[in-house]
């Protein structure tokens, strides 16, 4: 910068110093173009994220602000506390800027990609305009509001409200709605003949009317706007680049611009011989740049750029998808936009990273849900090499108001402007599970007539996306309910039927995915359909050797996806399978084992893999792949009569047979088709080295982990000593806490030299629909709410035969039953409540017959669904172990866990 500034002032001497008076005009035209890019010529777009104030408020009198950058949510925190509910007002931003002096002669334009959910900008105490919905960009031109005078303050001030409104979608959702100018604001500015900003848009839509192994062309559609109150003669250049950047197409027009109007321009390149053609496997793209050119002085007023990607696909009802003239089944996941701690304000890196992620998995499809994010997200698609869907955030249900309809209209018509040039983009969607909270329940004439104003939402959207794009294909997303859609006419609609079934997760039988899917397809063969969600909580804290449905287990997800992922890939009819989720994501009224957060992620809500994730590479890339499990801090009992634990281990590969190694020692070969590879492992207490190995080719490829194991003798005077044990009640799964990395393994029923409970059932909701055992609310005063959710309900004794010592108990309670309304949950798919009524128990409880606890009551005392702890110091002597005895006072007693710690 300095140098350039230097150079400018010293032009003369230098000029003639460097090339003599011959070399001037070369030289001005360097000058030029240097200075094109701070904003002297053509279009200049800087980011505006720093320096900004903040407030909650907007009473003027109780006004506080604080330093904020963007992007900024204010809902970052509250989202994971134990306060049902966040943030959701009108809150405030404002920033002083500085407008260059330069730009008198300029249109300036402030542009926002993002900001939930209405928006209502201000320049100097003058409305620039406001912006309805979360998730798509805007922008207002400003240079009539601002002060360009050297030095002149300029205030801008934005209003920000994520409050529910019923005009507004989405509704309601599984999925929280982070208030905030959570993504990118820039300022621009451009000549008064530009390309329009219209949509938040480029200006310029591409399109590939024609394309071929032999020969593409390449279609643009574009809007000029002339603000400069004359009449203008301009050349608009089209330069098509090869992606090695290669002058491949070149294309001049003449236009004469009315002045104070908006000219529409239609050009178009072809003969572009022996495309490369773009996919994921070769993501080659073009590049097409279009200028407007001053037409006497040859000055470039504008320039806009965008990727063309040369592909030609369909969606096929019989034989699923077709990319470039060859069948492609496409397999995937959705994303949501938040992160761990940062809810939705995230930098570009953010999104570029989950879609590596997507890639690395071998994955070549992303479903935008349930709404349109950040441009970073499709950009990375199409150099990355992903097809996408987008959709806006009409999920759940409607209201039938104009207003709302005109909303959903807004959004699409964005979506589709601001998205139009990504090759990546195959499908535009705009409906999600809209038939799942049904309105007017028992009042089935008026349901009728709600439903019909679904449909019609839906037919006017779709006639909308056809006119706006007839290049992409349109569909819509259903939840299981088959006849609500298909009566409703919602299958009739779009050109792809969506489904997002769960069978095996919120219902029972995991092979009513096979059934479901074959029916439709017998019904409707000539409807092109996908599976647009499938998916099962894991939540990487906690395993199983026993897993089943709603246990939250990451050994139940990964049966759950094996299943499905084999039926997808079974079914040519079936185009596509979209895993839900990438990611585990923040829905705020969400409780079971993590609340607030959807755990069905293929990776952690911070982006770390979960065996889920190594389970589709294995399935899906092509390269020799090969990783063991990372569950490798494990505790187990120990098997009888021996000195090892006996447990199931995965790994997950694409070769055809792998071999397995436990500390040098060979546990046999396993050969496999679509699961993972499993072996029951034999651990021993301490560092175990698994070595896993498969041959491709003839090269050898393996991975290595070391499992600690902390063996815990069943009788306790066995040949293992006996250090320590954390022991769930109720419960079959094991439990890992995050930070202590302390285990904890299910109880077992006393038997004579080991330990357990005596008495009593395990809890279990009044509703059978979800769980086995175990509740799924929130529990009060613990981050580990799995230690507390589970519990031995009318409990009459925790025996130990332990050897004479000094031990501490530590005793674990939360009541289970209360009241207490749990929020309705908008992601049930149907299923009832779990309300339990909330019962009264007193009890005391004494150790080796001592009274310790008199009229202990726990909900009493410390509420209901709140954890609570107590710690007592045993002297056991004697050889007569640990007894705890409960004594019913009133109703049953209870415990949630025991840990049993041998200090001397
Ligand atoms: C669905 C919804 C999605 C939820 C998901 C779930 O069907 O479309 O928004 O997050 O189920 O996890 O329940
Ligand atoms: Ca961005």
């Amino acid at each position: 910068m300095v140098l350039l500034i230097d150079m400018k002032a010293n032009y003369k001497k230098f000029k003639r110093y460097l090339f003599g008076r011959s070399f001037s005009i070369l030289f001005l035209m360097m000058v030029f173009n240097v200075f094109d890019s701070i904003g002297q010529e053509g279009r200049l777009k800087i980011s505006m994220n720093h320096g900004w104030q903040f407030s909650r408020s907007t009473g003027p009198d109780s006004i506080s602000w604080e330093k904020v950058n963007i992007p900024h949510t204010w809902n970052d925190r509250d989202v994971n506390d134990e306060e049902p509910g966040y943030h959701r007002a009108v809150c405030v931003y404002r920033k002083e800027m500085r407008i260059d002096k330069n730009w008198k002669n300029k249109n300036v334009f402030i542009y926002f990609e993002g900001a939930n959910q209405v928006a209502e900008v201000w320049i100097n105490g003058k409305k620039a305009g406001s912006h309805t919905g979360g998730y798509t960009g805007f922008s207002y031109r400003i240079d009539q509001l601002v002060n360009f005078e050297e030095g002149a303050r300029n205030e801008i001030l934005v209003r920000v409200d994520n409050r529910h409104n019923e005009n507004i979608p989405p509704l309601s959702a599984d999925f929280t709605f982070f208030g905030g100018i959570y993504r990118d604001v820039y300022l621009m500015a451009t000549d008064k003949v530009h390309f329009s900003l219209d949509y938040a848009a480029k200006g310029i839509y591409v399109s590939t009317p024609l394309v071929s192994d032999k020969e593409a062309a390449l279609g643009i559609r574009g809007f000029i706007d002339n603000a400069s109150g004359k009449d203008q003669r301009v050349r608009v250049r089209a330069v098509l680049k090869n992606p090695n950047g290669k002058l491949v197409g070149e294309k001049t027009s003449l236009a004469v611009l009315k002045k104070g109007r908006q000219t529409t321009l239609q050009m178009d390149i072809s003969k572009i011989q022996r495309p490369e053609l773009w996919s994921p496997e070769s993501p080659s793209l073009y590049h097409v740049s279009l200028q407007i050119l001053d037409a006497r002085s040859n000055i470039v007023l504008d320039e806009v750029s965008s990727p063309v990607g040369f592909r030609w696909f369909r969606f096929d009802a019989k034989n699923g998808f077709y990319l470039n003239g060859k069948p492609y089944k496409l397999i995937g996941a959705s994303r949501h936009q938040d992160f761990k701690d940062l809810g939705n304000a995230l930098s570009d890196s953010y999104a570029v990273q989950d879609v590596k992620l997507l890639k690395a998995m071998g994955g070549n499809f992303l479903r935008v849900a349930h709404y349109p994010q950040d441009p970073a997200v499709l950009e990375a698609c199409d150099r990355l090499g992903l097809l996408a869907s987008v959709e806006i955030p009409v999920v759940n249900a409607i209201t039938e108001t104009e207003e709302f309809y005109q909303n959903c209209k807004s959004m699409q018509l964005e979506m589709i402007r601001q998205n139009f040039n990504h090759p990546s983009v195959v499908i535009w969607a705009y409906m999600n599970e809209v038939l799942l909270r049904m309105k007017f329940v028992g009042e089935p004439e008026r349901q009728k007539i709600y439903v019909a104003n679904v449909a019609k939402l839906a037919r006017e959207l779709e006639a909308l996306t056809r006119k706006e794009d007839p290049s992409r294909y349109t569909m819509l997303a259903h939840h299981g309910d088959y006849t609500r859609y298909k009566d409703a006419g919602l299958i009739d609609i779009p050109m792809i039927t969506g489904w997002n079934l769960y069978q095996g997760w919120y219902s029972g039988n995991i092979n009513g995915f096979e059934v479901f899917m074959d029916k439709f397809h017998q019904e409707f063969p000539d409807k092109p359909v996908v599976v647009t969600e499938y998916g099962a909580d894991a939540d990487p804290r906690v395993r199983s050797q026993t897993p089943e449905r709603f246990d939250k287990s990451v050994e139940y997800s990964l049966d759950y996806h094996e299943v499905y992922l084999k039926a997808i890939m079974d079914r040519p009819f079936i185009a596509a399978g979209m895993a839900w989720n990438l990611a585990d994501f923040n829905s705020e009224t969400r409780e079971e084992t993590m609340p607030h957060i959807n755990n069905k992620g293929l990776l952690t809500i911070d982006r770390k893999p979960k065996d889920l994730y190594r389970y589709y590479q294995s399935q899906l890339l092509s390269h020799p792949f090969i990783q063991i499990s990372d569950w490798d801090h494990r505790a187990g009992y120990v098997d009888s009569g021996s000195i090892f634990c006996t447990q199931s281990l995965d790994v997950f590969s694409n070769a055809e047979s792998v071999e397995l190694f436990l500390n040098g020692k060979s546990l046999g070969t396993k050969s496999q088709s679509d699961k993972r590879f499993s072996w029951q492992v034999p651990f021993v207490s301490g560092t175990n080295r698994i070595e896993a190995v498969m041959a491709s080719g003839n090269q050898q490829y393996r991975d290595v982990r070391n499992v600690e194991f902390c063996l815990i003798p069943r009788q306790l005077n066995s040949e293992v000593p006996f250090e320590q044990v954390n022991i769930l009640l109720g419960a079959k799964r094991i439990y890992s806490e995050e930070r202590s990395g302390l285990i904890w393994l299910p109880d077992q029923p006393y038997q004579p030299g080991g330990w357990g409970h005596i008495g009593g059932t395990a809890f279990q909701l009044a509703s059978k629909a979800r769980q086995g055992y175990g509740t799924d609310r929130n529990i009060r005063g613990t981050e580990d709410d799995p230690i507390y959710q589970t519990q031995q309900v009318g409990i009459q004794q925790y025996k130990m035969d332990v050897q004479d010592g000094q031990y501490e108990l530590i005793l674990h309670f939360a009541e289970l039953t209360s009241d207490e309304k749990k929020e309705a949950l908008v992601y049930n798919l149907g299923q009832a409540e779990n309300q339990q009524a909330a019962q009264e128990r007193v009890f005391d409880i004494s150790v080796n017959g001592v009274p310790v606890y008199r009229d202990f009551n726990v909900a009493g005392s410390y509420g209901a669904l709140t954890a609570h702890s107590e710690k007592i110091s045993v002297d056991v002597a004697g050889g007569r172990g640990i007894e705890i005895g409960f004594h019913a006072k009133r109703g049953e007693p209870i415990l949630n866990a025991i840990q049993v710690i041998k200090k001397y």
